[in-house]
């Protein structure tokens, strides 16, 4: 039997590299895009005639009942949001509608489908914000910093209100950073391998950035879709820490971008500029994956210096091909 999946995000960097990962398997993969004046199919052009796009938002009930209906999904991985933390305090309701309660929306679908469905929320490490224990695992406390942080964690607690109320095969993975070719232009890594790319082609001068010192718990992202698979494929469901358990700060990943142009120095490239900064800052994140480990047979396949490598030159070869 064909397994059939639906992604909500699918033109995002996980949504997309997840599709990669279900056609491999043979899935019949169903992805969810919200359509504007123009299609934003950047990370998913190589998948058009392979998967079938579906138009709905995570914002409009009706939109993802007819998603379910014509999908007819076994697994439904919720990876759509308004995912850009910056961005979360000058859109406090939106991100608080999509990430929050765009959630509940997709949890009532279900329900009202009512056929043995499996549902993932991609849950976050910005949950745990101020990081009352370093590292993080599934039983520590919770203290979101930013209203991203905070809509992901009512969706992290409505997915396990309806699997324990509804007795629905809910799960939530809770996810550390990680980044690929794919990332936004406006996250901290992609901005800096794009920005190293400019420089070593002669594009650009400086790269402006906020707070050089947050440490983050960078993985690759295709190892990431590859626990949200395995997290669908147990007997029983449970939330999951996904982390390599290693920590790093924006020096840290400015010294590894640079050294892939061989510029041990960076000052005299990299700039501050206030508007970069967050009203209240997530300093430290680290996270432990055991569980994901012992459980699901799980761990981080690509290095971090690995990652970097492979995103400046993509973001080299980018560059070379639209000049
Ligand atoms: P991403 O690249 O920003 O992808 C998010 C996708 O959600 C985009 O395709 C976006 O569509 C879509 N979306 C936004 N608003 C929507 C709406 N109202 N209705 C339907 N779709 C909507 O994010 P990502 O890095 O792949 O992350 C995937 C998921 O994992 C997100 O839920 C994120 O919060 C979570 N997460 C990510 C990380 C990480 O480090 N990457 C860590 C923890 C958790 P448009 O293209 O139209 O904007
Ligand atoms: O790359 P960032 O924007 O990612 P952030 O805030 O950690 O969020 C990402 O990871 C979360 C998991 O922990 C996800 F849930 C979320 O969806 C997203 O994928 O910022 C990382 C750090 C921050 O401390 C920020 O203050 O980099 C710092 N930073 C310094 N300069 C900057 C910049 N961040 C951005 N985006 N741009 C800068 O110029």
């Amino acid at each position: 039997m064909t397994k059939r999946a639906l992604i909500t995000g699918v033109n995002g960097m996980d949504g997309s590299h997840l599709a990669d990962l279900l056609l491999e398997k043979d899935y019949a993969v169903f992805g969810m895009e919200r359509r504007a004046s123009a299609k934003n199919r950047r990370n998913t052009a190589h998948l058009e005639g392979k998967i079938t796009f579906l138009s709905a938002d995570l914002t409009d009930q009706n939109s993802l009942m007819r998603c379910l209906k014509e999908a007819d999904p076994h697994e439904v991985y919720n990876l759509g949001a308004m995912s850009f933390v910056g961005e979360s305090w000058n859109t406090p309701e939106n991100t608080g509608d999509v990430n929050g309660l765009g959630c509940l929306r997709i949890l009532e679908a279900l329900r009202e489908y009512n056929r043995p469905v499996k549902f993932y929320q991609a849950s976050t490490s910005e949950m745990f914000g101020k990081m009352i224990e370093n590292p993080a695992s599934e039983s520590t406390p919770f203290y979101p910093r930013s209203p991203y942080g905070v809509a992901k964690l009512y969706a992290h607690w409505i997915t396990k209100n309806y699997r324990e109320s509804h007795d629905m095969f809910n799960v939530c993975g809770i996810l550390f950073n990680h980044e690929s070719e794919r990332r936004g232009i406006e996250f901290v890594t992609r901005k800096i391998t794009d920005g190293v790319a400019r420089i070593h082609l002669g594009l650009q001068d400086k790269i402006m950035l906020g707070n050089l010192e947050a440490k983050r718990d960078w993985g690759y992202a295709p190892d990431y879709v590859k626990a949200m698979w395995l997290t669908l494929q147990q007997d029983t469901p449970d939330d999951y820490v996904i982390a390599t358990g290693e920590t790093r700060s924006i020096r840290e990943f400015l010294d590894a971008a640079f050294d892939c142009i061989d510029i041990e120095d960076w000052s005299e490239y990299v700039g501050q500029d206030p508007r970069f900064f967050r009203p209240a800052e997530v300093d430290v994140l680290r996270g432990d994956s055991s569980k994901a480990r012992e459980v699901l047979g799980w761990k981080p396949e690509t290095s971090f210096d690995d990652m970097v490598h492979r995103m400046v030159e993509n973001d080299i070869t980018l560059l070379r091909g639209n000049r």
